[in-house]
């Protein structure tokens, strides 16, 4: 760096981490705009985005953070509730500054010590909540990269010699996950070359929960076809219904069948610190692995995601590649507290601090009653809109703090029997998404599934909302729904 630090530090931090303190104050303000939409060409004229040869001054790099912060959404304000991550806790964010201001990587101890040892806590807590009293865990970039290892894992656990020798005269190797699931184990399961065809989609029921009587068929089918079943993917937590699968008759069916049992907690894993609620994921801990992404349901910054298994050495034994000049064994102090090598990256940032500061700051107790929280507003929510004119709920009884539910515009009310009232359902959404959009005065996601016109997600991981702030959302609709 071509500058006198100190001098650097001392003049020009404190006026962008002024910037920053701002946006915090106003990005969580309810008078803030959630977004301040800019159709991409004319946000490149607002924001400079080229690069050029010769330095911007001070002054407009000043500027160009302050636009940065203006035309970015606000995810930490109460009125974004799109998608499966919001908030924006003071705790966790002085965490990930300081993460950043250490730049470190996080695989061996000589070079993170102290982040490598608050990994082993965060982890050992976070598999103790599960219920399993041992085990591993790593910190992954993302849910879907958590699943991914999860089915490497697992395929690796059937049949070993899959590292070394590579999918080479194996049987067709197939698992199976509900229809409700998570994009990524397809995804997944093709980057991994096992092939998206062999990902099984088993039906949900009405609840959007995996139909077991349908999971046994599909498992004997695979079997008559000459298959290998090795694996289920059950969900904790939908994305879009927020179901969670019964993991004790699909545990029952895995142990029968000798597959691996999975559980994608990434989102609904955060019941699990609440005495009330975590009964929702009974059978957990009969899991083999589980996906759980504290920057999900627990609020603290994308990305904080973990792979959790109860086999203790199947990580290093699945992933590691021992490079000498990374991974020496002989060096001075125990080297299992080198752990990057259980990891498919090597380079890898500490997403554990922000975790641990804001863990440590309120408790478990803390977390207990943010998740309380949640599942409360989201039961106000829901009686709000039960029986009021024009909102109609896809999901009576949600089991998650999902609440997914329709819009009727006075125009469609009463006209349910219109043979084209379907397809004029189907556009209600997006209409509304595009004008709340604009207008910046909430987020909020739609999408259609398994046949249903496109309806409405609610999504609560905020819980300094209030019950003010659902009657908000409610009006709110019935301002953007209007004609
Ligand atoms: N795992 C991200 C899901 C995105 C969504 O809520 O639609």
């Amino acid at each position: 760096m071509l500058c006198n630090l100190p001098e650097y530090i001392a003049e020009k931090i404190p006026k962008f981490g002024y910037l920053i303190s701002i946006f915090f104050q106003q990005g969580t303000h309810r008078e803030t705009r959630v977004t301040r939409y800019v159709d991409p060409d004319r946000l490149r004229e607002v924001i400079d985005m080229n690069l050029r040869k010769e330095p911007v001054s001070q002054e407009a790099l000043l500027n160009l953070v302050r636009d940065t912060l203006k035309y970015s959404v606000k995810t930490g304000h109460p009125y974004f509730v799109n998608q499966l991550f919001s908030s924006l806790d003071p705790y966790a964010l002085a965490g990930a500054w300081v993460t950043d201001s250490l730049n470190p990587s996080v695989y061996t101890y000589e070079v993170s010590p102290v982040l490598t040892l608050m990994e082993e806590a965060v982890l050992k807590e976070m598999r103790s909540i599960v219920g399993w009293s041992d085990g591993d865990g790593i910190f992954a970039p993302g849910g879907s990269i958590a699943n991914g290892y999860a089915i490497n894992c697992a395929r690796f656990h059937k049949i070993p010699d899959v590292k070394t020798k590579g999918l080479h005269g194996l049987p067709r190797m197939v698992l199976f996950t509900s229809e409700d699931a998570h994009y990524s184990i397809k995804k997944l399961a093709a980057f991994e070359g096992l092939g998206s065809d062999n990902v099984v989609a088993v039906r949900t029921d009405a609840r959007g929960k995996m139909d077991v009587l349908h999971l046994r068929e599909l498992v004997k089918r695979a079997k008559d076809e000459g298959a290998l079943p090795f694996m289920v993917s059950a969900t904790s937590g939908t994305t879009v219904l927020g179901a969670y699968d019964p993991l004790e008759e699909i545990h029952d069916v895995c142990e029968q069948e000798g597959m691996w049992l999975h559980v994608d907690a990434a989102w609904g894993g955060g019941a699990l610190v609440s005495k009330k609620y975590r009964h929702l994921l009974k059978g957990i801990e009969k899991a083999d692995s589980v996906t759980w992404n504290p920057h999900k349901m627990l609020a603290a910054p994308q990305q904080c995601s973990t792979l959790l298994t109860k086999h203790k050495t199947i990580l290093a034994e699945c992933h590691s590649a021992s490079a000498q000049y990374l991974f020496q064994k002989d060096k001075f102090y125990d080297t299992s507290f080198d752990t990057g090598d259980k990891h498919i990256q090597c380079g890898r940032r500490a997403d554990v601090y922000k975790f641990w500061l804001m863990w440590k700051a309120k408790g478990t107790d803390g977390l207990e009653k943010h998740v309380n929280r949640l599942f409360e507003n989201a039961e106000y929510f829901t009686e709000q809109i039960r029986h009021r004119p024009g909102f109609k709920l896809v999901l009576e009884e949600p089991e998650c703090t999902n609440v997914t539910f329709w819009y009727i515009p006075p125009s469609l009310r009463g006209r349910e029997d219109d043979p084209d009232y379907h397809r004029k359902l189907h556009r209600i959404a997006p209409l509304i998404k595009e004008r709340m959009t604009r207008e910046g005065t909430m987020l909020m996601t739609y999408q259609p599934i398994n046949g249903l016109p496109n309806f409405f997600r609610l999504v609560l991981q905020n819980s300094s909302l209030t019950t003010d702030d659902m009657d908000f959302i409610v009006s709110e609709f019935e301002r953007l729904g209007r004609n």
